[in-house]
């Protein structure tokens, strides 16, 4: 493996080229070739990654067999970990296998599912083709015993909730486990009782993981991105990963990959202690902070992180497992943005197919404040505050603040510290109807508030500023 280009350049590279866009536009651009199958130049790289850096808001979906046990086995709880548990209880693979073969969702309904969580300001759905457990949520044809086509429902998942993204305007995006519970020929798994012969790791890349991605990178029209997971096992080396990412490039080359081929080429430096190095090392297109968020952001490198609505760690449905309240949710979202990241909410159906009504109610929350705020979400850029001298967050757009407040300060002053005219301030719920009065000062410009916040989770202030903010106080 040859990387002449270490992250830690690419991301300087991906600074001066910001900075130098209009004046360099038309010089030749530097190619990336720290993939070395795949190459692209800095501009090409950002097309592709534009929608991905417009969204900010992902829906994950994980679903399989063990959201029939909804976090229970025998009388015993999970706790945490609800799709984990057949490791967790340590469950022979033939006696987990019949939870497959009577797995009937018949009340799927893939139209309503992305109509409802479209209405969610959810740019992007993110659902597991295939997690630990290796069950296949669609008629693959490289087995016949592991795979939908083996239950009483028998059609394929993937294909509706495909076509209708697709109709809806969603980008369609598949989580797909290289690790698998039930192949013969990945290694480990002692609970796997119906292995038969050796593991090899090479003849699952071959003749199982590899075409398996095959057909789903050209079963199911365009893909937006694959959320890879699975790969720490040592079996599987950095050499794997990369082989992986250029197998997914030739298939779709538009395609967005997260950071968990396990590729391992040079990594930056971020300055912070990390929760989880798997979920930072920088592989493929963006790191996956699994649960975490990056204290401050990562200029140059893009991110999204996953987030659960059931903790603790419960990605399947848990019957049990409480969900968070949705200001959290809110507030993790609007976070997530001003930092200059994207927020994988997940969701857990049930086995029936339905989406549950906890994580329904608070879809409907998000489509009630996304109606009148989507705009101070979707496309906007990261804060250039640290800190702000109120309870919110901030996000931008040129020649715009967007001001999320999330305790409406006392005496109804916002002071926005920037040195910038500001040409008009309004409340986003009143799209502008009313001005609101903006005293200037050396602290910056104060934006006098109505009495009452418009929104009791965050209410959003438009600051139209011209130019680039001049930061007062970080
Ligand atoms: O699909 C979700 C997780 O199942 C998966 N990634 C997200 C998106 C994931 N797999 N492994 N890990 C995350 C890290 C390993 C965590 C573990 Fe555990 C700690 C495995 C066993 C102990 C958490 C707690 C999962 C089961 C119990």
């Amino acid at each position: 493996m040859k990387a002449k280009s270490p992250w830690s350049l690419r991301v300087a590279l991906a600074g001066w080229l910001a900075l130098s866009a209009s004046a360099f536009a038309t010089a030749a651009e530097p190619v990336d070739e720290s993939r070395s199958d795949f190459r692209e130049t800095a501009a090409e790289r950002d097309r592709r990654m534009s929608w991905f850096r417009e969204a900010r808001f992902g829906m994950f979906i994980h679903w399989g067999p063990y959201s029939r046990l909804a976090g229970e086995w025998e009388g015993k709880r999970t706790r945490f970990g609800a799709e984990w548990i057949q490791e967790r209880f340590q469950i022979p693979a033939s006696v987990y296998m019949p939870l497959a073969q009577k797995w009937n969702p018949s009340k799927y309904d893939a139209r309503a599912w992305v109509r409802r969580i479209k209405a969610a300001g959810v740019r992007y759905i993110c659902i597991t083709t295939k997690h630990h457990d290796g069950f296949c949520l669609w008629p693959t044809k490289l087995n016949d015993d592991w795979n939908i086509a083996i239950t009483p429902y028998g059609g394929d998942l993937l294909k509706p909730l495909a076509d209708a993204c697709r109709e809806e305007g969603v980008k369609f995006c598949i989580y797909h486990s290289v690790m698998d519970w039930h192949h013969p020929d990945w290694p480990g798994q002692s609970f796997n009782d119906l292995r038969t012969g050796k593991p090899d790791k090479e003849r699952f890349k071959k003749d199982y993981l590899f075409p398996q991605l095959k057909e789903l990178f050209t079963g199911y029209g365009e893909i937006g991105m694959i959320w890879l997971d699975g790969t720490w096992d040592k079996a599987w080396n950095s050499e794997d990963g990369r082989e992986l990412e250029a197998h997914l490039r030739k298939l779709q080359p538009s395609l967005v990959i997260n950071n968990r081929s396990g590729y391992k080429p040079p990594q930056p430096e971020y300055g912070f202690a990390v929760g989880n190095a798997y979920s930072y090392t920088l592989a493929g297109d963006y790191i996956s902070p699994e649960g975490e968020i990056p204290p401050t952001g990562l200029p140059g490198i893009d991110w999204e992180t996953c987030q659960t609505m059931q903790p603790p760690k419960n990605w399947g449905y848990d019957r049990h497992a409480k969900f968070r309240p949705f200001p959290e949710l809110l507030r993790e979202l609007v976070d997530v943005s001003s930092k200059g990241g994207n927020l994988l909410l997940n969701i857990g159906p049930n086995a029936d197919g339905e989406i549950v009504p906890s994580a329904a109610d608070r879809l409907e929350q998000f489509a009630a404040w996304m109606k009148v705020n989507a705009t101070a979400i979707h496309g906007t850029g990261a804060s250039p505050f640290s800190k702000l001298p109120f309870k919110g967050r901030r996000t931008r757009k040129p020649g715009k603040l967007f001001l999320h407040v999330f305790e409406w300060p006392r005496d109804g002053r916002l002071l926005v510290p920037v040195s910038n005219k500001v040409s008009r301030a309004y409340m986003l719920a009143d799209a502008g109807a009313t001005p609101l009065a903006v005293s200037a000062s050396p602290a910056g410009a104060t934006v006098s508030l109505p009495a009452v916040a418009p929104d009791p989770v965050v209410s959003v202030v438009v600051v139209e500023i011209a130019g680039e903010p001049a930061v007062l106080s970080r």
